[in-house]
């Protein structure tokens, strides 16, 4: 038996998997497809131990669907545009295109050292302009269909990136990629309305039954949708009058009209269109000035969130309540946000807790209106119509389902969101003229124009007389020129042979947009473009989408709940309403992969000093021992704590199913013919177990437990071990020794390629590659053993065990039972037996 040397075996065989083109894709009609992708890389240097985790998943269960009989589609590319790359090539004085193809060309030979199955022939790289000339070809698709537009609006602004950024990409008020503080910048940018599809996107979260739960919600509360009516309040002056030269009315945007009676004050937004004027020249401007410019260094989300501390200030103005008639003054406050409902908020500090805080800072009042029935207040005011209690010290807002009380006609009612009380309100408002219902979405249309070089050009030029026009097809793509003096500090913007261009419509100079657009859009189709990888007149043809979409298994990390998940989803149904494809939903099953932490359970990042580099367990011990502990050591959606001990174990194992495999196929011949008729007892037990373990590695795998699949392979080769020991070489069946060899193979080579293909070939003598062979078949029925072991007990006391035949009747294992309990029934005799099939038998003596 030749001993097992992982640099040898794997040096060959990625070389004659390669010389072979293995992994190409051979669509066969024939068969059912199965695509299974992982999410593309930034190449930002090599591949690191997070990655190597996402792609031994993908790659085991790509590998066991090609066994099983499936046409699969298994490639992968690198999503090369970003800021990284950028800045490097401004730190190296070098090229972000240089930088960025050397980092990919790194990656790649890890990704052929690991073994992954990816069909080469696909690679897409989106800052090549084959890709990303029809990123901006479906961009001017999305534009003629009006999802895309201009708007001059505050946005989020990375003073270190210089750049904007989407809302998805500031998280807690800071840059999701520098974590520097993000500020508020008056810009016009480009917009994609991925709001047209927000109710589309949540409801479709529903067809998403492969999909983790708690990414589902994250996307459901992302684009957030909110149930309510929108209000009309009408302005006035102290008296009371109604205010002259003014538009009249400011309408707000509640999910609580139940609550109308309670509203005490008034707010709008810091950016509210009018506030500054409506303050001018008067004893409040000063005070509203301080609160706007406070409100510039935070972002919408943080202040929306309600965990800061509130800052606002009075307007002088007042509003008139259209239901209780109610005079409010108005305020202006930071915690009310300018993007989403009308930036204006009925306060009601009984209700809802920010209001609560609010009304406390600035001492306003607190009127009741909602009561839980065991408030000290209830039995006094639970029939109250009117206003009888004009303030309490609560401890804080009364914001569940409670009853209306000094509510007028309402009191009486429940109230609540959704409530009783609620529609009975609305109702009336909607009657009277000054409400209506209305639905929100806290989802707000994309952000995708991007300051920075390193992007995909977005295909637009400006010219004096006609406006801002799409780039014409046929002068697609828009290239990118790579040779900018980074270092130096030259922008797009400077580059003259980029910007200098013509007015397609009417042929005066003109200017070419100088953004470039999000990175976020070239991830948002790519898996797309591998179904059809080298069409030069379409993104992709509607035929090869249809038939490879949508992703049957999507693998990556959780980081990506919201952001491009969300964004793809939003591109698949764009394009499919386009008439591109004919999916609804791109990925059908998610499986969010676990992080790989250090050995005391941190995070692994290159500023603790702690990451554990693939090679470093390639080298000493080869890709198949790599891949096996990262599948081994833990489900594939958990984390897990990296451990060296269970590295050299999964070594261990394989050079043990490596022996027993060359003993079994050294004893096995292939022209043998199975005959049980024949068997042995040991050989039953071996062939029974084989069955066995053969149908729990195939449903592991369904599952997705490559931890327990695994396992399954052990006990396997434990069963095989003991039977090479047992049973003496000349007596061994050679049939039964070749299934077991050719089973240990065949189900352990998803996870240890090289490994697999090297026995294959040259213990067992088979032609071609394990990759392609059929995965083992099994009969559960083959599985069952004929006897089962019972226990006996005389009086209720454990006494033996013994075994009956399967399916033993009372009497038969009751006349088993006595014979091997002779010894405690002498002098007795047996009055009863208290038999359970197949588990146990109670005498019961006298
Ligand atoms: C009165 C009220 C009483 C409210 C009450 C809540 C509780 P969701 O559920 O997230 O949609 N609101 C409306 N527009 C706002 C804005 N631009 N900035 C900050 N807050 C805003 O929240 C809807 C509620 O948030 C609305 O209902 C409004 O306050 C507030 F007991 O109106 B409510
Ligand atoms: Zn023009």
């Amino acid at each position: 038996i030749p001993a097992y040397d992982a640099k040898t075996i794997e040096e060959k065989w990625v070389k004659a998997w390669d010389d072979e083109n293995l992994f190409a894709v051979d669509t066969d009609p024939a068969k059912p497809k199965k695509y299974v992708l992982e999410m593309f890389p930034y190449p930002s240097g090599d591949l690191h131990m997070g990655h190597a985790r996402n792609y031994t998943i993908g790659d085991a269960m790509a590998r066991q669907a090609r066994m099983r009989g499936f046409d699969v589609l298994h490639p992968i590319g690198f999503d090369a545009f970003g800021l990284p790359a950028e800045n490097a090539a401004i730190k190296h004085n070098t090229q972000a295109a240089a930088w960025t193809y050397k980092n990919m060309d790194q990656a790649l030979a890890t990704m052929k050292r690991m073994g992954f199955s990816y069909d080469m022939d696909r690679l897409v790289k989106t800052c090549s302009p084959d890709y990303y000339r029809w990123g901006q070809w479906i961009f001017e698709k999305l534009w003629e269909r009006g999802l895309v537009y201009r708007k001059k609006n505050p946005v989020n602004w990375c003073p270190k990136c210089e750049t904007v950024l989407a809302n998805e990409q500031v998280t807690e008020g800071r840059c999701w990629r520098c974590d520097s503080e993000v500020e508020k910048r008056d810009l016009e940018q480009w917009y994609i309305k991925i709001t047209a599809y927000a109710q589309e996107l949540l409801d479709d979260l529903e067809k998403l039954p492969g999909w983790p739960e708690r990414v589902k919600q994250m996307q459901a509360n992302w684009i957030g949708r909110s149930e309510g009516a929108e209000v009309d309040f009408t302005l006035c002056d102290a008296e009371g009058n109604p205010i002259e030269g003014d538009e009249g009315k400011i309408t707000v945007f509640t999910t609580r009209a139940d609550t109308l009676f309670g509203n005490t004050f008034f707010l709008l937004a810091p950016e509210y269109k009018g506030l500054m004027e409506m303050v001018e020249g008067t004893e409040y401007e000063d005070a509203v000035r301080e609160v706007v410019e406070g409100a510039k260094h935070i972002s919408a989300v943080e202040r929306a969130q309600g965990t800061l501390e509130k800052h606002g200030a009075f307007t002088g103005r007042y509003v008139v309540n259209p239901v209780s008639g109610a005079k409010v003054p108005v305020w202006v406050a930071d915690y009310v946000i300018s993007d989403y409902g009308t930036g204006a908020v009925m306060a009601v500090p009984c209700g809802d807790q920010r209001d609560f805080e609010f009304a406390k800072k600035y001492d306003l009042p607190i009127v009741p209106i909602i009561l839980s029935d065991d408030d000290p207040l209830y039995d006094q005011l639970k029939d109250e119509k009117s206003t009888v209690v004009t303030s309490v010290d609560w401890d804080e807002a009364l914001t569940c389902e409670g009853t209306l009380v000094q509510s007028g006609k309402y009191t009486g009612m429940v109230g609540g969101k959704h409530s009783e009380g609620e529609a009975a309100i609305v109702a009336d408002l909607e009657a009277a003229g000054t409400g209506k219902r209305s639905v929100q979405y806290r989802l707000r249309d994309w952000l995708i124009s991007r300051q920075r070089y390193w992007g995909n050009p977005i295909p637009a030029i400006h010219c004096e007389h006609c406006g801002i026009v799409p780039v014409p097809e046929d002068q697609l793509p828009v290239t990118l020129p790579e040779n900018l003096d980074l270092g130096a500090g030259e922008t797009l913007a400077e580059c003259r042979d980029f910007y200098e261009t013509t007015c397609p419509v009417c042929g005066a100079p003109a200017r070419r947009e100088t953004d470039t657009m999000d990175t976020f859009t070239c991830s948002s189709w790519y898996y797309l473009r591998y179904t059809d990888p080298h069409n030069t007149e379409l993104p992709f043809s509607k035929d090869a989408a249809n038939h490879w979409m949508p992703v049957d298994n999507y693998i990556g990390g959780i980081e990506h709940a919201i952001l491009h998940l969300l964004y793809s989803r939003f591109f698949t149904k764009a394009l499919r309403d386009m008439g591109f494809l004919d999916v609804d939903e791109p990925f059908t099953n998610l499986l969010c992969q676990g992080m790989v932490k250090d050995e005391n359970g941190d995070t692994m990042s290159k500023s603790k000093g702690n990451v554990v580099p693939p090679s470093s367990v390639i080298e000493p011990y080869g890709a198949d021992t790599m891949r096996l502990a990262i599948l081994f050591i833990a489900p594939p959606e958990k984390d897990f704590d990296w451990d060296p001990k269970a590295v050299a174990g999964a070594n261990r194992f394989i050079k043990r199913a490596w022996n027993i495999v060359w003993r079994l196929a050294n004893d096995g011949d292939a022209n043998a013919v199975l005959d049980t008729s024949v068997f042995s007892d040991a050989d039953m037990k071996l062939y029974r177990e084989r069955h066995r373990t053969i149908a729990r590695c195939t449903q592991d795998f369904d599952r997705q437990q490559f931890n327990t699949a695994i396992s399954a392979v052990m006990e396997l080769v434990n069963a095989a071990s003991t039977y090479l020991n047992a049973v003496a070489a000349g007596e061994r069946n050679a049939a039964l020794c070749r299934l077991v060899a050719t089973d240990i193979v065949s189900v352990l080579a998803p996870v240890c390629p090289f490994w697999g293909d090297e026995l294959w070939h040259e213990a067992l003598h088979n032609e071609g590659s394990v990759y392609t062979a059929p995965w083992p078949e099994f009969d559960l029925s083959e599985a069952v053993e004929d006897e089962v072991e019972i226990a006996v007990q005389v009086l209720g006391k454990m006494r033996a065990h013994t075994k009956v035949p399967t399916g033993a009747t009372p009497e038969q294992m009751q006349a088993a039972a006595e014979s091997v309990a002779s010894k405690w029934l002498e002098g007795k005799t047996v009055v009863k037996a208290i038999c359970v099939p197949g588990k146990l038998v109670n005498l019961v003596v006298k």
